[in-house]
């Protein structure tokens, strides 16, 4: 059996939950209270993040590293093109993208209106690239990783930090609503608490 330990509204959690989904595979969600992590759980992993998945009783950590062992061990539907270059890099620049929707959202917590600044521009900068990719066919055909990486990407930072993304980039917008009905989006839609 598949366990995954997540956070209902983590990005990383939600773009292996979009991958689970869209291969059929059955699984557990293990939710974690970040802010109450004891000894276990660090002694199993000593990154401490979520999300991790225990797959036949090995604690895999990292969102990505998750998805490519679920490609290798259930290669279908596959979720990466052969030459699986171009998807490592979409991928990797929507999750730093992400990480930086959780840097600026801190950030402004703790009134550090610069830092803010700072992250949300990276973040702008990705999604003016993911946008121009698209808009040039520069993207995987298919349902595949980048996807799911992107709609956790974008629906993170609307939950984060409202709708301001969506008049900066219209294009991606609507293929993001374009999307909402997949039932592997729709069944990950991200949540606070
Ligand atoms: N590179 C990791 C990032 C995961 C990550 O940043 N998870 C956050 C929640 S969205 C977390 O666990 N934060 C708690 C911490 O940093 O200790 C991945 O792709 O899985």
């Amino acid at each position: 059996v598949i366990r995954l330990y997540v956070t209902l509204r983590s990005p990383f959690a939600r773009k292996v939950r979009i991958v689970l989904h869209e291969k059929g595979l059955a699984h557990e969600l293990l939710p974690v209270d970040l802010g109450a992590r004891d000894a276990e759980w660090f002694a199993d992993n000593p990154i401490g993040k979520i999300p991790v998945m225990d797959l036949d009783g090995v604690r895999i950590p990292d969102s990505t590293v998750i998805c490519e062992t679920l490609e290798d061990r259930f290669p279908t539907p596959p979720m990466y093109e052969p030459d699986r270059l171009r998807c490592r890099i979409l991928e990797e620049l929507c999750d730093a993208a992400a990480e930086q929707t959780v840097v600026a959202f801190f950030a402004r917590q703790r009134g550090d209106a610069a830092g803010a600044e700072r992250a949300m521009a990276t973040v702008d900068r990705v999604l003016t690239h993911l946008a121009a990719r698209r808009a040039s066919g520069d993207w995987p055909p298919g349902f595949g990783i980048a996807d799911a990486a992107a709609i956790a990407t974008l629906g993170y930072l609307e939950l984060r930090h409202g709708w301001g993304w969506r008049d900066r980039h219209p294009a991606l917008a609507a293929w993001h609503d374009s999307l909402a009905e997949r039932p592997s989006v729709a069944a990950t839609v991200p949540v606070l608490g």
